[in-house]
């Protein structure tokens, strides 16, 4: 691995910078790659299978994912769209890097085609379905602000609040 990279420190839920709307990505640099390697290396180390940029308080439409066994196989978006999803949802049990220890059911779209910019700047589309499908949707969520947790019932969302700046308040200690 690059010595150069860095770990990044990922915002914990119920941070308000992670409800902040990102902005496209103008130009694909050697900015842009360095922020790509930071962020692999930050999800591979958080063992999580994907990141948002949103989670690391960088508020520009980039997302990394490797939803591979062997953590091989990154995928890099830059600027998502969405451009078709399936007619069919499925709930999923999801979990969070940025809400650790919580996991949940959320409905989601079964398959999505998603048109993004890859690290070199090019323009590709990928078809998803199953786990990798369900991580775009999530992260994508992430670049408009919204986390998970959200699409939870107001009780639960609370408890989780609460649970959460309690592990805090014990973390700062
Ligand atoms: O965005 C993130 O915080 C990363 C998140 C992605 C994700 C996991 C599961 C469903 C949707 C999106 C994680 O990597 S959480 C940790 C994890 O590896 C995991 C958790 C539950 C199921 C599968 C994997
Ligand atoms: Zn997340």
């Amino acid at each position: 691995m690059n010595q150069d990279m860095a770990l990044l420190s990922i915002l914990c839920y119920p941070d308000p910078r992670l409800h902040t709307v990102a902005k496209p990505v103008a130009v694909v640099d050697a900015r842009m790659q360095t922020l790509v390697a930071d962020m692999l290396e930050t999800m591979y180390a958080a063992k999580g299978i994907g990141l948002a940029a949103t989670q690391v308080d960088i508020h520009e439409r980039l997302i990394v994912i490797d939803v591979s066994e062997e953590r091989d196989q990154a995928l890099v978006l830059i600027n998502p769209e969405l451009v078709w999803t399936s007619p069919t949802t499925h709930r999923n049990e999801e979990g969070c890097l940025s809400v650790p220890g919580i996991y949940d059911g959320v409905e989601r779209f079964d398959a999505v085609h998603v048109r993004a910019l890859d690290q070199h700047g090019q323009s590709r589309t990928l078809q998803a379905e199953a786990l990798l499908s369900v991580c775009i949707q999530h992260e994508m969520d992430h670049l408009m602000g919204k986390v998970f947790v959200e699409y939870l019932s107001p009780l639960k969302r609370n408890r989780i609040k609460t649970k959460m700046r309690k592990a805090q308040r014990e973390d700062a200690r």
